[in-house]
């Protein structure tokens, strides 16, 4: 059986674990706790060498990064296909991708790591944080993570992720007043790619609040999150409780930027 080395809540996760369940593939699941670097085990790092989760088992098969994953699942699991018939929304398609891995993700810790771990992490204090992110392979994610754990939402990637996602979500408006789905009309790996991070801006209580959702971009997210195959997957994510905590948290974040940022909530909606 499949094996995916996974957490809640990470959006590169949620890619593989869209596909598989639209699918319908089995898999056995491994929860890495990113907070407690569960992902920097000797063990881990000896199959994903960079630390990160997604990381997907298959007999002798051991496959990184998302992208590539969801490449290796649609080769493997050909139906349904998310790959359009239509040589420009291919093209399209992989610009998506690319996106995703190059612009919007990169800059997703500014938003994300600052919900999801940097509360654990000011509980722990410096000494243990900085025992844990020592261990990290790549310096850039080091820097990275330690400038967010003492800036927070001052951190200036913080900033640039909320203008990341604003910028995505014009985007995704100009493309679906055209189609239904990001590449034609059926769901292609650009949405499957793009949905988990504005289903996590959502938990994270900042998507209608601070950034008006496009009406485009509204009825494509209802049409994909009400597919019956996504429901289980989208349920068993995370307690109300923790989702109580992450939204506080992100909600609270807004707000500090929207107070920082003159002309904020202009800029967010033009
Ligand atoms: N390009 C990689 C990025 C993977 C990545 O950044 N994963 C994050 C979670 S979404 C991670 O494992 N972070 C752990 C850490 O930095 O300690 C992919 O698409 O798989």
């Amino acid at each position: 059986m499949l094996r995916l080395y996974h957490y809640p809540l990470s959006p590169c996760s949620e890619k593989v674990r869209f596909a598989l369940a639209l699918k319908g593939v089995a898999w056995e699941e491994v929860i890495l706790d990113l907070a407690e670097k569960e992902n920097l085990t000797g063990a881990y790092l000896s199959i994903n060498s960079s630390g990160c989760i997604p990381t997907l088992v298959n007999n002798e098969d051991i496959v990184v990064e998302s992208t590539a994953i969801l490449d290796y699942i649609e080769a493997l699991f050909p139906d349904p296909c998310f790959l359009p018939d239509v040589p420009m929304q291919r093209a399209n398609m992989r610009l998506w991708a690319k996106w995703v891995d190059e612009v919007l993700h990169p800059a997703w810790p500014g938003i994300a790591w600052v919900v999801l771990v940097r509360p654990r992490w000011l509980q722990m204090g410096d000494q243990a944080v900085h025992e844990m992110v020592a261990k990290l392979p790549d310096p850039k994610r080091r820097e990275r993570q330690l400038d967010l754990y003492s800036a927070g939402f001052s951190a200036s990637l913080s900033e640039h992720a909320f203008d990341v996602l604003t910028k995505t979500l014009h985007r995704m408006d100009r493309a679906l007043e055209e189609t239904p789905m990001l590449c034609g009309v059926s769901p292609s790996l650009a949405d499957i790619s793009i949905l988990p991070y504005l289903t996590a801006a959502r938990a994270f209580g900042i998507l209608d609040e601070g950034f008006p959702v496009p009406a485009t971009v509204a009825r494509w997210m209802e049409t994909l999150i009400g597919l019956d195959a996504l429901s289980p997957v989208l349920k068993t994510q995370i307690s109300s409780e923790r989702s109580e905590e992450i939204s506080a948290v992100g909600r609270k974040s807004l707000h500090t930027l929207m107070s920082r940022k003159s002309g904020f909530e202009q800029h967010v909606t033009q």
